[in-house]
């Protein structure tokens, strides 16, 4: 039997071989180190269990708070919703509800989602046999809302969902989900918006997308947005694992739940059955000690950054692949993998993007100025520039 003492050492060892956020060099992740106040939630609510809510009520109405938190945040007054393991479980989630309510109408289930989608879409496909139709993007790299829309005309009443991205993984951006939602209320067609990335960056920069003319709505206050997958464990700072999967209100529970005999509920609606009520619990404190406020300043930090990094690209002539819409910098290449292969060399981590040649860094609340001016001198190095 080995002492705590030792076990306890040895795990250390393993602990020092991982990276570290605050070192500035995790380039390519959308998760951070979490908000302080997460340590002292982690002990107290280790041994929650959501999977049987019966047992654990005061954590259930955390849950229900911080659903009706990210729903205020989403213009929805009367959501409902989970804190779950994270945006694949949420999209998966998203899809088994269209499927249910496609299955209805006895057909092949089609749902149309974006080049720009997130693989766990293709996690859900394979699952639940469902068949996509990809749209290809327009040339600001979003969905193409003409395509979507003659595609649709051409097949009437055949269209059970289309997925919306709100913040891409590969390049931040939004997709136009006012005409999407248009188009869908027109066709009485599902859609679900991918916002595990922008969920918690898009509604702090609203002042800056009014001043700019843009429009970046994407949330409950369109038509036919039924359900938005939004994560906590992203840029809510919250520690994973903590998802969320939020819908327009409560009768979509009804496609989600199976019988459920032995808890203290007779019913259960979420994919994964025992789950911790530690990110729910984390991501209320923080969300409620942040306020909107507390947001806004990290996520302009965030975007100061962002443009700072552009800035120092273009001193050694590095493009962008797009002036950023979030907090995401796609930074053109002839040779991505071999340059991400380098930089990691030298130990810096990062991603490439796979629908244009293109490096990829996200500008998370651990990237900070002094990071962005190293990184900016060795990817200059290793392109000789
Ligand atoms: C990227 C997650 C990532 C995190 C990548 C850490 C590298 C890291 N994205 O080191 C969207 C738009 C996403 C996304 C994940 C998921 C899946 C869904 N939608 O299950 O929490 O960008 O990983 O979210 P997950």
């Amino acid at each position: 039997m080995k002492k705590e003492r030792e076990i306890l050492e040895e795990l250390k060892k393993y602990r020092g071989m991982d990276l570290k956020y605050e070192d500035g060099r995790i380039l390519g992740s959308m998760c951070t180190k979490p908000h302080p106040i997460s340590r002292k939630i982690l002990e107290m609510f280790l041994d929650t269990n959501l999977g049987d809510p019966g047992l654990f009520p005061g954590t259930k109405m955390l849950e229900e708070e911080v659903i009706r938190m990210i729903g205020e945040m989403l213009h929805n007054r009367n959501p409902f919703g989970y804190i779950i393991s994270g945006g694949t479980e949420a999209n998966i989630t998203a899809m088994r509800v269209v499927k249910k309510i496609g299955k209805g109408r006895k057909r092949d289930i089609y749902i149309l989602i974006p080049e720009t989608a997130h693989f766990s879409f293709e996690k859900a496909r394979e699952m639940m046999d469902l068949n996509y139709r990809t749209i290809p993007l327009d040339k600001r790299y979003i969905m193409d809302v003409k395509y979507l829309k003659d595609y649709i005309e051409d097949n009437r009443g055949k269209i059970d969902g289309i997925v919306a991205i709100a913040g891409s993984t590969e390049l931040g951006t939004v997709d136009n989900i006012l005409e999407i939602s248009k188009i869908a209320r027109e066709h009485n067609i599902y859609i679900h918006v991918d916002g595990a990335f922008g969920g918690f960056v898009i509604p702090f920069l609203e002042e800056k997308y009014k001043l700019e003319g843009y429009n970046y709505n994407f949330d409950f206050s369109l038509d036919n947005v039924f359900s938005i997958t939004v994560d906590p464990h992203k840029m809510g700072l919250a520690p994973i694992p903590a998802g969320g999967i939020v819908f327009r209100d409560i009768s979509f529970k009804r496609y989600l739940d199976v019988e459920a005999p032995y808890l203290t509920e007779t019913s259960q609606a979420t994919l994964l059955g025992t789950r911790t009520g530690i990110g729910v619990a984390a991501t209320w404190a923080i969300m409620k000690h942040l306020g909107a406020e507390g947001y806004r300043e990290i996520v302009s930090q965030c975007m100061e950054n962002t443009y700072y990094l552009v800035k120092r690209m273009k001193e050694y002539s590095f493009e962008s692949v797009i002036d950023p819409v979030l907090n995401i910098v796609a930074i053109k290449d002839d040779n991505p993998l071999d340059t991400s292969l380098k930089l990691r060399e030298r130990g810096w981590y990062l991603s490439t993007c796979r629908c244009v040649e293109a490096l990829r860094v996200v500008v998370m609340p651990h990237v900070k100025r002094e990071h962005i001016d190293r990184f900016i001198e060795t990817l200059a190095q290793c392109k000789k520039r």
